[in-house]
């Protein structure tokens, strides 16, 4: 018996082997959750690269479709929950694992963002769940589950986090209010703040590398999070196990978020290193 048996949902954010998205669907998977599957559109039809990509990740495990949705397109979305409707019926989840910043705003500082960079921004990682939502809500059974992706960058200023931040922001927020209005309706709605996982989409924040040893050094349990701790937790979030639980942002990040400073340890390996 899985606990995903007899439950059917979507899958928006799988770019490759490494996205969390994917550690997500790899435990879904195992505990019997039929699932169907979005990618970014690819830009010549005739080499669907990022088609590929996910197909061969999701077919082995029986994707019941793998379609393109660019969540900036209103079309988009319409047309993608149109094929949800007609290829799974009623759904119990839906996971929302996307994200995107224009390299040149997203280097920072904050106050040199342009105007369309933010937009963009803003659109693609926060206002795309508010769209997504929306159009999940009809087609989503009593007791089921959406689930986004955070970083504490939307609680507390992280150098090089910058716009993301912002956007993180946005997205917490809107996971409360969203969570207040389809509560009635038995649906609840969570993100999941992970510590810092090795993705395309992370290799465009910062100083990656420093950020794994600041992790390292700083959160309580002395190292970074896995790929299969999220996957797990999102798991969770996303199963009855949490029925309880609503309009929440639980932190999947070794503890750093409760950290005000660093752990004396630290302190003293780095004075012990400056002799
Ligand atoms: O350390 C990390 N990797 C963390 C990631 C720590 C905490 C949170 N997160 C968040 C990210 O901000 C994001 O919301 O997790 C979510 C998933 O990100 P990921 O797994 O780190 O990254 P990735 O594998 O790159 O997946 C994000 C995907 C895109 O990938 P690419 O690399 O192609 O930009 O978001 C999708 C796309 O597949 N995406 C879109 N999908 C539809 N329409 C769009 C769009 N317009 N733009 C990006």
């Amino acid at each position: 018996m899985g606990l995903f048996d007899g439950k059917k949902g979507v899958i928006f954010g799988i770019a490759n082997d490494h996205s969390i998205a994917w550690a997500i669907t790899q435990q879904l998977a195992k505990e019997g959750a039929v699932m169907g599957f979005t990618h970014m559109p690819d830009k010549d039809p005739a080499r669907p690269k990022n088609e590929n990509k996910v197909r061969k990740l999701v077919d082995p495990i029986g994707a019941k479709f793998v379609i393109p949705c660019d969540v900036q397109s209103d079309a988009d979305l319409d047309r993608t929950f149109a094929t949800i409707k007609s290829e799974l019926g009623q759904i119990d989840f839906m996971l929302h694992a996307i994200a995107f910043a224009p390299p040149a705003d997203l280097t920072g500082p904050v106050y040199n963002v342009s105007r369309d960079g933010f937009k963009l921004a803003m659109d693609i990682s926060a206002y795309s769940l508010i769209a997504m939502t929306g159009r999940a809500k009809p087609i989503m059974n009593a007791g089921g589950s959406i689930l986004t992706l955070t970083y504490l960058g939307g609680e507390i200023v992280i150098p090089g986090y910058n716009l993301m931040g912002l956007c993180k922001a946005a997205l917490e927020s809107a996971v409360t209010y969203l969570a207040s209005e389809t509560g009635p309706s038995g649906i609840r709605v969570n993100a999941l703040s992970a510590g810092p996982v090795r993705t395309i989409s992370a290799s465009g924040v910062g100083d990656f590398k420093k950020m794994l040893t600041l992790y390292e050094t700083f959160s309580p349990l002395r190292r970074n999070i896995s790929e299969e701790e999220v996957g797990k937790t999102g798991m969770f979030l996303l199963s009855d196990l949490s029925s309880g639980v609503t309009g929440e942002t639980l932190h999947v990040d070794c503890g750093y978020h409760v950290m005000g400073g660093p752990p004396l340890d630290a302190i003293k390996a780095q004075a012990a290193s400056e002799g």
